[in-house]
């Protein structure tokens, strides 16, 4: 099997928009043993990756509308804001975007750079092929001049490409750094940076502390398109894995934990449950009243957050907020760690 470089090679040469990532094509059996590791452990857990099948994808979206959840809306006015003078500071690069969903938000930057430009290399990553097709769809309707080729799979067998796309900015949006617990964001920020060219630049969206009302209500939306989503993820067990569970006896509960600092999201089941797991011949009892944590979303500080970056070799050149500093855009150079400076960081521009 051809490695990830060599694949995407062969799709840019070939006019291919979507290139498959390296295990992508095992996706069942990988759904299947990442489900099964999660229901053998106690307390039980599910990987949040897996909510964004076809459906999870396209309720993510609907999530983005409602009302209660602002980061979306928030994020694209900082973007529509500031997206002339992120291009200023990067110069001409190809952007990289890891998580992209519909990369709707992504569209201010694509103006951007493509009023500069004759032709924009974007390079989304998803694990969600659909959501890479209707992007790569909109994309075509309103712009003639990028060249879009889509990596279809995780963050991490993506990351081997960028040594090729240099000068680039890998963009990560809409707080999915949030979805990583502390030992998942300190792997994702070592891997990054070891596959980052010193010089290039990573745009990244974090959502910012706050009243923890704004926040349970942005997870607990009235529509109940959020509890919809979740729900998804165990009728996604039914399609693929023949689960067989009783959707209707699920519960979605979403709150704010003060010690950790992250909304914590999770299935709470009414009654008694066997679930199966047909492709490893594998099933599991869930107690009636047991949760199973399917997501976390962690906000964060922004002092707290420049050092972090810090120590991985990620400078903060530019940042950029909203009026009431719900949600922040931070412009980092990859550096060499042994030479950041101790200097304060420029403030964040509103
Ligand atoms: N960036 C968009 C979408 C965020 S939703 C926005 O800000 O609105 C999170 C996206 O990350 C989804 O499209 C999901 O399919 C993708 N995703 C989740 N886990 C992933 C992983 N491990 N590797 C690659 N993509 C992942
Ligand atoms: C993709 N991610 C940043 C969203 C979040 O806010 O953590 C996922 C989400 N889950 C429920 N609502 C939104």
């Amino acid at each position: 099997m051809s490695d990830i470089s060599e694949r995407f090679r062969d799709a840019v040469g070939s006019g291919a928009t979507l290139v498959p990532a390296p295990g992508a094509e095992d996706s069942v059996l990988a759904f299947a043993r990442s489900v099964a590791a999660g229901l053998s452990d106690a307390p039980k857990w599910l990987h949040c990756r897996f909510l964004y099948d076809a459906e999870g994808s396209r309720l993510f979206e609907a999530i983005t509308e409602q009302p209660e959840y602002y980061p979306t809306r928030t994020e694209a006015a900082i973007l529509a804001r500031h997206a002339g003078k992120i291009r200023e500071v990067t110069g001409p690069v190809t952007l990289v975007e890891l998580g992209s969903g519909y990369s709707v938000k992504t569209e201010h930057l694509l103006n951007a750079y493509s009023r500069h430009a004759d032709t924009l290399r974007y390079v989304p990553v998803d694990v969600s092929d659909s959501a890479l097709r209707a992007a790569s769809r909109s994309i075509a309707e309103n712009f003639d001049d990028v060249q879009f080729t889509g990596i279809a799979g995780t963050y991490g067998s993506a990351l081997p490409v960028l040594r090729q796309l240099s000068p680039q900015m890998v963009i990560f949006l809409g707080s999915t750094i949030g979805n990583f617990n502390e030992g998942e964001s300190t792997a994702f920020w070592r891997s990054v940076a070891g596959h980052l060219p010193l010089g290039d630049f990573f745009l990244l969206g974090v959502d910012l502390e706050k009243d923890p009302a704004i926040l349970e209500a942005a997870y607990n939306d009235a529509a109940g398109v959020t509890a919809r989503f979740t729900r998804n993820y165990f009728a996604r067990m039914n399609r693929e894995l023949g689960s067989e569970i009783d959707l209707d006896e699920i519960e979605h509960l979403a709150f704010w934990s003060p010690a950790r600092r992250r909304m914590e999201i999770y299935a709470r089941f009414r009654s008694a449950q066997t679930i199966e797991i047909a492709p490893l011949d594998q099933s599991f009892e869930i107690a009636a009243g047991e949760r199973i944590l399917l997501e976390i979303s962690r906000k964060y500080r922004l002092p707290q957050l420049t050092r972090e970056l810090a120590k991985f070799g990620f400078e903060v050149k530019r940042s950029f907020t909203d009026e009431k500093r719900w949600f922040a855009l931070l412009l980092l150079e990859r550096i060499d760690a042994s030479v950041i400076r101790s200097a304060p960081q420029p403030p964040a521009s509103r």
